[in-house]
């Protein structure tokens, strides 16, 4: 009997999702959660898109590297990611820095946090790994990119986008030739190259790179032998491969999911208040850049059993309503006036209060009169009666942290040393 072709890649290859790192400029709001944990979209969380990615582009086996305080994380992969059945041949492992390689060591940089792992990679059987990072919010298909690592005989095939020069500082900066095989790659460097005739612009690393099982496993082996080496993919591996090998850049463009609605391909990093306040916000708007609504690109996640939202006039029949805005499952909305906001799930909000441009993430309370403009809550927040943010500056930041362009976030422990201080 012949054996069926399988033409698609993603059956041989894993994701392994990096999601260690703590995304500090988060501030508050990974005090007690890495960054892929943090709330987006009103039911998700940041991981879910990488995920969902995945196995939207139909892989079946994918591991986390978690480090960095993962507990709601890991609760989360356990309660919304656990359907995987090891029968059907399909893995989902979480891999804490658990100290598998030696007593003291937790994982080092990125290429470590794999490294460490290769017995598990081995385990899968797969040909192709595809390395991921859990902090960004894209709708992409990876079979696609697959196809291009194996048509161009790559030794590594590295996502990118165009973003603006000076942008490019946080990230990999790389050159290509007019076959988009990368010459040049330097990680993070301070005065970005620009893009040959478009000065203002810098092909920039997703963090995003496919390998051949096979050459990362040796390479990896060697990384780990090196004690000059930092043991990061953007620091070590990727340009150790663009000097020796060959490394090709895969265009997000040519790989990015849209239902039509998008006019642009879409991709965040919401790694700042500022950046995670505005995507989130931005999806209130009348044509949203992201459409979270494609039914043939779900975004995956672990969902509660809840009762659906709930708007009411209170005893005095003032309006509870919301508009321009994303309200989840579980909320009440009792009396008061919600605009362009994003509501999450459990969210309860009491009569005479007013939010504008507010993302309260999970159970947050709002309660009577609190006049609530341009903030981030936490969740499980309580906002005590008549809470005024989003007004006087000096005194938003005297309690909470505020942006400089004005975005406040506000967690328990700030209104609780407010509530002491008072
Ligand atoms: P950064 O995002 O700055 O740059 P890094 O901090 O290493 O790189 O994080 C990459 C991913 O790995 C994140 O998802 C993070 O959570 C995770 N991570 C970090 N340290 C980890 C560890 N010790 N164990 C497990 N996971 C860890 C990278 C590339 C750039 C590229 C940008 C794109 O180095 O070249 O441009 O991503 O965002
Ligand atoms: P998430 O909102 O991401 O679901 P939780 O806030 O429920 O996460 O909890 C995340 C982690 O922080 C858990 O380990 C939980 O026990 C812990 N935790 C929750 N609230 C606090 C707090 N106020 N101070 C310190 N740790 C907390």
């Amino acid at each position: 009997m012949k054996a069926r072709p399988n033409t698609r890649l993603s059956s041989q290859a894993m994701a392994f999702v990096l999601a260690g790192g703590r995304g500090s400029r988060l501030k508050e709001l990974t005090d007690r959660r890495a960054k892929p944990a943090v709330y987006f979209g009103g039911k998700t969380r940041i991981i879910d898109f990488a995920l969902s990615n995945a196995l939207n582009s139909g892989i079946r086996k994918m591991a986390i590297a978690t480090q960095y305080k993962a507990h709601s994380l890991i609760r989360h992969m356990q309660r919304g990611w656990g359907f995987f059945r090891a029968e059907r041949n399909e893995y989902l492992d979480i891999l804490p820095a658990s100290q598998r390689v030696s007593e003291e060591k937790w994982y080092l940089g990125t290429a470590d946090a794999v490294a460490q792992n290769i017995d598990i990679v081995d385990s899968y059987g797969i040909k192709y790994v595809v390395i991921l990072a859990g902090d960004h919010i894209y709708k992409m298909d990876y079979e696609i990119m697959l196809q291009q690592h194996v048509a161009t005989g790559a030794d590594v095939t590295i996502g990118c986008l165009t973003v603006p020069r000076m942008e490019a500082v946080a990230f990999g900066v790389m050159h290509v030739d007019k076959d988009m095989r990368i010459t040049q790659f330097l990680e993070k460097p301070k005065d970005p190259p620009s893009i040959p005739g478009d000065p203002d612009h810098a092909l920039a690393s997703m963090g995003i790179y496919i390998f051949n099982w096979d050459l990362l496993r040796d390479l990896l082996i060697k990384d780990m032998e090196d004690d000059n080496s930092s043991h990061d993919f953007g620091n070590d591996i990727i340009p150790s491969v663009v000097k020796n090998g060959k490394a090709m850049a895969h265009k997000f463009a040519d790989s990015c999911v849209t239902s039509g609605l998008e006019d642009e391909p879409y991709w965040r990093d919401v790694g700042t208040i500022d950046a995670f306040w505005q995507a989130n916000i931005d999806l209130t708007d009348f044509t949203p850049k992201l459409d979270i609504y494609d039914n043939s690109w779900p975004i995956w996640t672990y969902s509660e059993i809840v009762p659906p939202a709930k708007f009411i006039h209170d005893e005095a029949d003032r309006r509870g309503m919301a508009v321009s805005s994303l309200v989840s499952g579980d909320v009440i909305v009792s009396g008061s006036e919600i605009r362009n906001s994003l509501l999450f799930t459990g969210v309860r909000t009491h009569s005479y209060s007013s939010l504008d441009y507010v993302v309260a993430l999970p159970r947050v309370v709002v309660n009577r009169k609190a006049e609530l403009k341009n903030v981030v809550i936490d969740s499980g927040v309580i906002i005590p009666e008549g809470l005024v943010v989003g007004q006087d500056p000096e005194e938003d930041a005297k309690w909470f942290r505020r942006t400089e362009s004005g975005i406040v976030l506000i967690t328990q422990e700030m209104l609780d040393l407010r509530g002491q201080k008072l």
